[in-house]
């Protein structure tokens, strides 16, 4: 009997087709080989401030990846935990807390991981790794002209996990990460020559430009932190509830204090959210709008708990949850419930869900959370500003 080499599964009894097909379901490294993108890569360390920060450029960089039509290298969220074990940074895979699936409906990506482990070997071999950043951060290395990619935490750390060391670097500058100097990146770096765009930052902005606050709709849940997530909210929550967010501490306290000294211009880190992005008609900015102080957290949770006829409210707060004072306003009619997560995320999935969320104007935490609601058609506000658009008169400064 003559069989034909590319139909190897005629030579198969029913139980080797049997083990074929499980091996393939469960071995992913075998059904799915990367192949190499020859319009090119673009890869970054998301070294600037936490989730929230990381989560503002992260929508940035993916539309900057599609722009460049070069596949985007997803990064590991850089997790600070340096007050509880292990003490250190830890980098946890896009695919931990998201579906990386869900981000391909839009552009083309792989795991950062992946990346290293599966295409950088043949690819983007040791001795040709090239750094690529701008003059004016090549002023901050020795030499003056070395992209500092691994200088300080959590620089070096972050390319230290997944094993790069840069070889040489190519500045740049007068060119911005905006689609008016598309035409200029290509031209600068066509990927035949610049197959792999290695950058010491996030090629975007902060706070997330308002063109690109819809990609949101691409960060999807990982399956996990749904099941858990969900498995919270029945456990503890009673529908309908409100979610707040207070982003009260010490940290955000120092960061609050420039509003007062009016250092801060019309727009104040994630607040173009909240007072609008165009800087000549953005509303003021309040101090409740920054740190609500007890009496307006207690006032606005009041107003929208009567409001959809809440049963509970969810806290998820930085520091103090202020649980006990909400407790007593409502006189035990309605359920108080803070977790405190180990993972920040969970918070996140929690406050994502509610039926309706007070945030935080100014905090990219709360940004990540009112985006997210947004694409689900869920009502948002945040303290200082009950309505978009409005600011609480009496607050005004
Ligand atoms: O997310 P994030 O960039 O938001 O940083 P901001 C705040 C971090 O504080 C979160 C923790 O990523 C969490 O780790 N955190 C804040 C919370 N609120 C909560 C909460 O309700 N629950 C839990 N579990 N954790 C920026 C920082 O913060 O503020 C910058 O990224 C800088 O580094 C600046 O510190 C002043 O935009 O609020």
């Amino acid at each position: 009997m003559s069989v034909k080499e590319d139909s190897p599964h005629l030579l198969l009894s029913d139980s080797s087709q049997f083990l074929l097909v499980l091996l393939l379901l469960t071995c992913p490294t075998l059904t799915e080989q990367l192949t190499w993108d020859e319009n090119g890569y673009v890869l970054y360390c998301p070294c600037m401030g936490r989730f929230g920060n990381q989560a503002d450029h992260f929508l940035g960089s993916l539309a900057f990846a599609k722009l460049l039509n070069r596949t985007l290298a997803v990064p590991p969220w850089i997790v600070y935990r340096h007050h509880t074990p292990p003490y250190t940074n830890v980098h946890v895979p896009y695919t931990e807390f998201f579906q990386l699936e869900a981000l391909s409906s839009y552009h083309r990506v792989v795991s950062l991981e992946n990346f290293m482990e599966e295409l950088a070997p043949k690819h983007w071999p040791l001795g040709q790794r090239r750094a690529y950043c701008f003059e004016t951060a090549a002023q901050r290395s020795a030499d003056k002209k070395s992209c500092p990619m691994k200088d300080g935490n959590p620089f070096g750390p972050f390319w230290d996990y997944v094993g790069v060391n840069f070889d040489s670097s190519v500045l740049f500058s007068g060119i911005s990460f905006s689609s008016y100097h598309q035409p200029h990146w290509m031209k600068k770096f066509p990927p035949s020559e610049h197959p792999v765009l290695a950058m010491p930052g996030a090629p975007a902005q902060f706070p997330v430009s308002e063109e690109h606050v819809g990609l949101q709709r691409y960060v999807v849940w990982s399956e996990k932190m749904k099941s858990e997530g969900e498995e919270h909210i029945s456990n503890l929550l009673i529908r309908p509830y409100v979610g707040i967010h207070l982003r009260i501490g010490s940290d955000w306290q120092n960061a609050c204090k420039m509003l007062k000294s009016g250092d801060t211009g019309p727009h104040f880190m994630a607040s173009p959210q909240c007072v609008g992005y165009n800087r000549q008609s953005a509303l003021p900015l309040t101090m409740n709008m920054c740190l609500p102080d007890l009496a307006e957290i207690r006032r606005a949770v009041k107003l929208f708990v009567k409001k959809i006829s809440a049963r509970s409210v969810y806290i998820a707060t930085d520091s103090e949850s202020h649980s006990r004072d909400l407790e007593k306003l409502f006189k035990g009619k309605v359920k108080v419930v803070t977790l405190q997560p180990d993972s920040a995320q969970m918070d996140l999935y929690i406050l994502g869900r509610a039926d309706h969320f007070i945030g935080n104007c100014v905090s990219s935490f709360s940004a990540f959370v009112k985006r997210e609601r947004d694409i689900h058609g869920l009502s948002s506000s945040f303290f200082g500003m009950d309505k978009l658009g409005k600011v609480n008169p009496k607050d005004e400064l």
